[in-house]
Formats: structure tokens, C-alpha cells, sequence
């Protein structure tokens, strides 16, 4: 993979649609499209209607084409953007005029690599293009586009000037060793090091809700045999995708389905589950069974009940699986009022002599009448929010493992260092050795020294083309 070659890919999902766009970038790009597009030259950074031709000459298109000259480029390359017509065909026989002019195939990401090696982007605002191109949620758009824009890469470097500052108060006292109290008092170096670690810590804690943005938080729709959940299931999905009858013991499996609320700062992955009772079909007992691994698993619980009494009844059951928030739904309140009624004590926190605060809401809601629904998606939003310090939409959150591993890492280095720093165990200067990896541990995160196994395991996950 020379970066002296020129590279050509197919930037769009091929396949019928109207347009497509293959993209060229490197040394040769205005030689090898002047090779191809009539006419040649053109103005950079205006649109022009132009043919391509193959090797004999022959038309083999009409479309629309850009010049980027470099460094004013994705790549930082010159780039030439050829809007092709869609469909199968057509691009094809562009990229295959353009690969006879000299142009060589792109590999999967190999413009965004080239993107990174050039300045133009870090490596986390690389990995926000793969996340981009790959959300499947709106929460998840946000927050690849949060890290598009820097915010992650700005928190990085304010963390990595935090430790640098804690290196050069140590390289201060190391060049005044004598001096009994040295210039820098000993205190001053450990307060920032504290500072700075309880930095790292503040984004590493926001991984958990990376996670949620990721793959969405997992809320478990339960309660006794026939209460309403699959109605309820279906109501808050607005399609019919699970089975509803008044026979108790309806639904066996869990089914799960995801649900976006409009504005949620993640998306929710809802299981409805087979009620919980004592049975002796064989085949009912395996589903109760499952319904305890689902609750085991919950981020949040919709405990059910047609009663309050039913469904603090429900909640007693639920928490035998789990300490996840819960919130109560009062089940087929077609009539009367619906939304937030009551907060109930949590009976297992009574017992153990919890506070207030661990009381539940219990929402009215019907699945027939759809009243009260939006509110039981507020109050699980903001349970599940609150219970994993979700940070506002749009501030910067850890979602990648990658992430997530060399933060612990510099985390643990300036652990280390603080112990040494305390203890007086070893020389300053080998103590800064601590501080050295954990900037190092951080410059990786954004791409500041780039290993090429960092790079390869980041760019081998994207789509070719981009
Ligand atoms: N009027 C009214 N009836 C409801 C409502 N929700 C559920 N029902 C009825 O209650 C009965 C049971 O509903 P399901 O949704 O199957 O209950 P379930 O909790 O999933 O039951 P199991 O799967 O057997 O545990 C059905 O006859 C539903 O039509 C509601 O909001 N209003
Ligand atoms: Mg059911």
C-alpha cells in the first residue's frame, strides 16, 4: 500500500440508484483524470459536466466532476470526484478507465488513513467517519459527529497537557536536585497529578455510556402472566411484533426489538419477556427462566401489574435478578388519568433500609389508548440516564474499546507514579518514567504516534472508498 500510489474507489453502496461517485486521490490524480475526462484541464472547486473516455477514446459516460487540489482536500492529496450515473455499469467502466490511465484500487479506508497521514484528520476524528458511516442510531450519529468534530480529540489533548504539566514541574526539580525543598515543592507535583488523573477518570467514566450510545441500553419488560407487557411492547414499538392473547402464558421466548425515542441520548433495545409464576409446562418454565437472564442483563425493568399491588409484587420478583432502576407500569389504564402517578417505595430497599431515593415511579399507561406512553419512555430514559451518568447529547463520550483500553492505561500509569511519588521509593527521574507512558498512552488514542498495527487494526474495519 505505497502512499505514492494514486487510488480510485467506488465511494458509493453500488447497486441501482441514480448517481454514483468514485473518488481518486494521490500524486498522478490530475494526470490520470486528464487521461480520462474531456474536457481537461478544469477549475478546481467547480462543477463541471464533462465525458469520460476509455483508452480507445470511446465514450463510456457523462457526468458531473470536482477537482480538489492538495492540500484543500479529504486526503490532503489532490482529488478528483467523479459524480458518475448509478447503477452497476457506468462506474464501473469509469473506474475501470481510470485504473488503465494508472489509478490502482483503493484498500478499505484507504482515503481516510491517507486523511490521518496527512494532518488532516487525528485518528479518532478517522474512527468517527467508520462510526458515522455505521450508526445504526441517531444517538449514535451524534455522538460520531461530537468526535468528528473534535470533541473527543480536544478532551485528549487537555488531558495529555495535564500530565505534560506534572512532567515539566518534575524535569524542574530534576535539574535542581541539591537544593534541600528543591523549587517545586513535592506537594505540588502530587496535586497535579491528582488533577490530572481525576481528569482521566472523568472520561473514562463516561465509557459505560458510550456503551449505551453503542448498542443501546437493555430495558426488560416484565411482570406476572398476562399484565399487558407484549401489548405494551408493541404499543411502544407501533408495530405488532410480538404475539397478544388473554390466555395467561402467551409469550415464551424473550423477543427484543429497538426503539428510538425522538430526542433519547440513546437508543432502546426492549425485551418483552414470558410472565413470572411458578409453572409446570416444561416449556412456560423455560421461558420464566430466560425472562431472569433478560432481567439479569437489564439496564432498566418496566415492572407490570394491572394493581399497584400487582405491581410492587412485580418489583419484589424483579429484584431478585437485578439492582437495575425500575420503573412501574400500571397496565390497561385506558380510562382515567395516565402518566406519572405515584413514586413507590422500593420493597426490597425498605427492608434494607433504603432511603426515599429509591423509590420507583409508577407510570399509567394504556397500549390500547397510547396514553401515558410518552412519559414511560421519559421516565426509563431518564432511570437509565441517571443510573449511568449519561452526559448531555454532544459532550465527548468514550465508545470504542480501543479507547477506552489506552485511557486505563494511562490511568494506571499515573497511578503508578503517584504511589512512587508518595512513597519517595524511587528517583524522580525514573518516577517520570510513569508519566512518559501515560502521555504515550494518550497521544495513541488520537493517532499522535501511530504505530502501524494501530492504524491497520483502525482502517481494516472500513468500507472501501472512504
Ligand atoms: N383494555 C386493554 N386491554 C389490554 C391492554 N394491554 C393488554 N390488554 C389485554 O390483556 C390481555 C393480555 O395481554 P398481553 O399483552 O398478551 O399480556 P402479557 O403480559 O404479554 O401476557 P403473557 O405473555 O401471557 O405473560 C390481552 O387480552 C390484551 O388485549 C390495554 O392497555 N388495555
Ligand atoms: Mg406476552
Amino acid at each position: 500500500m505505497s502512499p505514492d500510489d494514486t487510488i480510485v474507489a467506488l465511494s458509493t453502496a453500488p447497486g441501482r440508484a441514480a448517481l454514483a461517485v468514485v473518488r481518486l486521490s494521490g500524486p498522478q490524480a490530475l494526470a490520470i483524470a486528464g487521461a480520462v475526462v474531456r474536457p481537461w484541464p478544469i477549475e478546481p472547486r467547480t462543477v463541471r459536466r464533462c465525458a469520460a473516455v476509455d483508452p480507445s477514446g470511446a465514450v463510456v459516460d457523462r457526468l458531473v466532476v470536482i477537482v480538489y487540489a492538495g492540500p484543500r482536500s479529504y486526503t490532503g492529496e489532490d482529488v478528483v470526484e467523479l459524480v458518475t450515473h448509478g447503477g452497476v455499469a457506468a462506474p464501473a467502466s469509469v473506474m475501470a478507465a481510470l485504473v488503465a490511465a494508472g489509478a490502482r484500487p483503493a484498500a478499505p479506508g484507504e482515503f481516510t488513513r491517507r486523511a490521518v497521514l496527512n494532518g488532516k484528520l487525528d485518528l479518532a476524528q478517522a474512527e468517527a467517519v467508520g462510526d458515522l458511516i455505521d450508526a445504526g442510531s441517531s444517538a449514535m450519529q451524534r455522538a460520531a459527529l461530537t468526535q468528528l468534530d473534535g470533541g473527543l480529540s480536544g478532551r485528549i489533548r487537555a488531558l495529555r497537557s495535564a500530565v505534560l504539566e506534572v512532567e515539566a514541574l518534575i524535569a524542574y526539580d530534576i535539574d535542581f536536585p541539591e537544593e534541600d525543598d528543591g523549587p517545586v515543592a513535592r506537594d505540588r507535583v502530587a496535586a497535579s497529578a491528582a488533577a490530572a488523573s481525576g481528569q482521566i477518570h472523568a472520561l473514562l467514566a463516561t465509557a459505560p455510556a458510550g456503551e449505551l450510545v453503542r448498542a443501546g441500553a437493555m430495558v426488560v419488560i416484565a411482570g406476572v402472566p398476562n399484565a399487558g407487557k407484549s401489548s405494551l411492547f408493541n404499543a411502544l414499538l407501533g408495530c405488532a411484533r410480538a404475539l397478544v392473547s388473554d390466555v395467561p402464558g402467551t409469550t415464551r421466548d424473550t423477543i427484543e426489538a429497538i426503539a428510538e425515542p425522538a430526542g433519547a441520548p440513546f437508543p432502546l433495545r426492549l425485551v418483552d419477556t414470558a410472565g413470572l409464576r411458578e409453572t409446570a409446562d416444561v416449556v412456560e418454565r423455560l421461558g420464566v427462566d430466560a425472562s431472569g437472564r433478560a432481567l439479569a442483563g437489564a439496564h432498566a425493568v418496566l415492572a407490570c401489574g394491572e394493581t399497584q399491588d400487582a405491581i410492587a409484587a412485580a418489583v419484589q420478583q424483579i429484584r431478585a435478578f437485578t439492582r437495575a432502576p425500575v420503573v412501574g407500569v400500571w397496565t390497561k389504564r385506558d380510562a382515567g388519568p395516565s402518566g406519572v402517578v405515584r413514586a413507590t417505595k422500593d420493597p426490597a430497599e425498605i427492608r434494607a433500609g433504603g432511603s426515599a431515593s429509591s423509590a420507583y415511579p409508577v407510570v399509567a399507561a394504556s397500549a390500547i389508548s397510547g396514553t401515558g406512553l410518552h412519559a414511560l419512555l421519559d421516565e426509563v430514559v431518564a432511570a437509565v440516564a441517571a443510573r449511568w451518568n449519561v452526559p448531555a447529547p454532544d459532550m465527548p463520550i468514550v465508545t470504542r474499546a480501543r479507547h477506552r483500553a489506552a485511557l486505563s492505561r494511562a490511568a494506571g500509569e499515573l497511578a503508578e507514579f503517584q504511589s512512587v511519588w508518595r512513597a519517595r521509593s524511587l528517583p524522580a527521574i525514573v518516577a517520570a518514567v510513569h508519566l512518559r507512558a501515560a502521555v504515550e498512552a494518550l497521544e495513541e488514542i488520537i493517532g499522535a504516534v501511530s504505530a502501524d498495527d494501530v492504524l491497520e487494526r483502525v482502517f481494516s474495519a472500513f468500507c472501501v472508498g472512504k
